[in-house]
């Protein structure tokens, strides 16, 4: 007898002397005939509820426009053709492994059940089965290739960054992101894009918020990146200090940004809206403070915003001859050091003790000016260098602020911009 008609008439035994029911024995006799005969029939089965269930379309998901909505189950809903290629690909690999694991379980438990030693079952004692060895080799193989020729297809989609309309470089810091818009329409508008939910919300270790928090809480920030719809997008992304990550779930975009190396990805968004994300890669103390927002707009929406983007920009251009006094400077580094220092170095200037050194009544900032700027200019350590981050005049009024704030009085108590523009050299 074959190995297979011996299992066979072993089962039909058990299963007899189990049922009494005429009917139900009949019935699960073929159905058990049908499965160990068509073990390939049942894969394609499965493969078909996987794919099925792939097909799902997203009508299951909540509109959740914009970010992750309350309550949510699923993946936030797809915007870009590949992130809707990724929501596909999830459904059918729950799908596959849930009928996996219902064989599988069904099976055991089956076993378990019918064959307890209670009911008289002998353990089976044969060794070695070619049969049975080929069938669990090539069955798994089998599904890996079914799951990794659609993964496959879509992560060389991904990949490819070619033919873009515009391009911006996204850079992280610690802790926030940078934006350069590098080619196409735009081209040269840059910016710093902050966290704007305020602290009075956020709270710190001990300490209540005072303020409750809004819907997007943690989530916003003062400027967003604004994109066209229906054009592809081509994201670099690099570091100034530490790793971090940028992401947006709704395009299916995902990229670490490396300090010292460039990587880029794209998306193509297909409908208008606000859309978040967060830095997803550890890079820190404030990392949960550091999100992503992109608005897609209409055409001709971006083109208005471009041109008060480059409006903007020109008024702020510096002359960096100008001379300023003191207050002036003062009152413009106030913002810079709320928005760049104030993190580490913290808004009382008393520092973090043991990591972020307090400048208030530091001998750097009431020493020679000239220390200053060159350890705010190139960093050193953990502190960042804010050459290529900060202009000129934001430089010397930070420096300015710093230098007359708190109970700071430096003999040299005010540094022009032209003299951080000599300091850079
Ligand atoms: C990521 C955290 C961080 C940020 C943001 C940051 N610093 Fe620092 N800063 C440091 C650390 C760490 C040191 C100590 C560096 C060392 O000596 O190793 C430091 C040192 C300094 C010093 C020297 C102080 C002394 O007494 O040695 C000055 C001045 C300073 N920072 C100014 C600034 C200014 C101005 C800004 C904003 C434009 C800023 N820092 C932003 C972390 C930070
Ligand atoms: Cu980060």
């Amino acid at each position: 007898m074959s190995l297979r008609g011996s299992y066979v008439a072993r089962w039909r035994r058990v299963i007899s002397g189990v049922l009494r029911r005429h009917w139900a024995k009949k019935l699960l006799f073929w159905a058990f005939e049908e499965i160990m005969k068509y073990a390939k029939r049942l894969q394609t089965l499965m493969l078909g509820a996987g794919l099925m269930a792939a097909g799902l379309p997203t009508w299951a998901v909540v509109d959740s426009q914009g970010g992750p909505a309350v309550r949510e189950l699923n993946l936030q809903q797809p915007v870009t053709q590949i992130a809707r290629e990724i929501y596909s690909i999830h459904n059918l690999m729950l799908f596959i492994c849930l009928a996996i694991f219902i064989a599988v379980f069904g099976v055991m438990f089956y076993s378990i059940l019918k064959h307890r030693k209670s009911l008289g079952h002998k353990a089976a004692t044969f060794h070695e089965s070619t049969a049975v060895e080929i069938a669990w080799t090539v069955v798994p193989f089998l599904i890996v290739i079914g799951m990794a020729l659609p993964a496959t297809k879509t992560v060389v989609a991904m990949k490819d960054t070619s033919n873009a309309d515009l391009t911006i470089k996204a850079t992280g810091m610690q802790w926030k992101w940078g934006y350069d818009y590098l080619k196409g329409e735009g081209e040269g508008i840059a910016f710093l894009s902050n966290l704007a939910t305020p602290r009075s919300q956020v709270g710190s270790p001990g300490v209540a918020p005072t303020e409750s928090r809004s819907d997007n809480y943690l989530l916003e920030v003062d400027n967003p990146v604004v994109v066209p719809v229906n054009k592809k997008i081509r994201i670099i992304t690099t570091a100034n200090d530490v790793i971090h990550s940028w992401t947006i779930p709704a395009f299916g975009v995902k990229q670490d940004a490396v300090p010292g190396f460039v990587r880029d990805t794209w998306f193509k968004a297909e409908k208008n809206g606000t859309y978040r994300g967060q830095c997803v890669e550890l890079c820190g103390k404030e990392h949960a403070f550091m999100p992503i927002v992109v608005n897609v707009v209409s055409e001709d929406d971006y083109k208005k915003w471009v041109d008060g983007k480059k409006k903007e920009m020109a008024a702020k251009a510096d002359d960096p001859n100008k001379v300023w006094t003191v207050d002036e400077l003062t009152q413009r580094g106030e913002k810079t050091y709320a928005a760049n220092c104030a993190v580490c170095h913290q808004a009382t200037g008393k520092g973090v003790p043991g990591a972020f050194p307090a400048l208030d009544g530091s001998a750097v900032v009431n020493g020679p000016k000239a220390d200053q700027m060159k350890i705010v200019l190139n960093g050193k350590n953990a502190m960042p260098a804010w050459k290529s981050v900060l202009s000129d005049t934001d430089i010397a009024a930070v420096i300015t602020y710093t230098r007359n704030n708190w109970s700071n009085k430096a003999q040299e108590n005010i540094v022009q911009p032209a003299e951080v523009l000599a300091a850079r050299k």
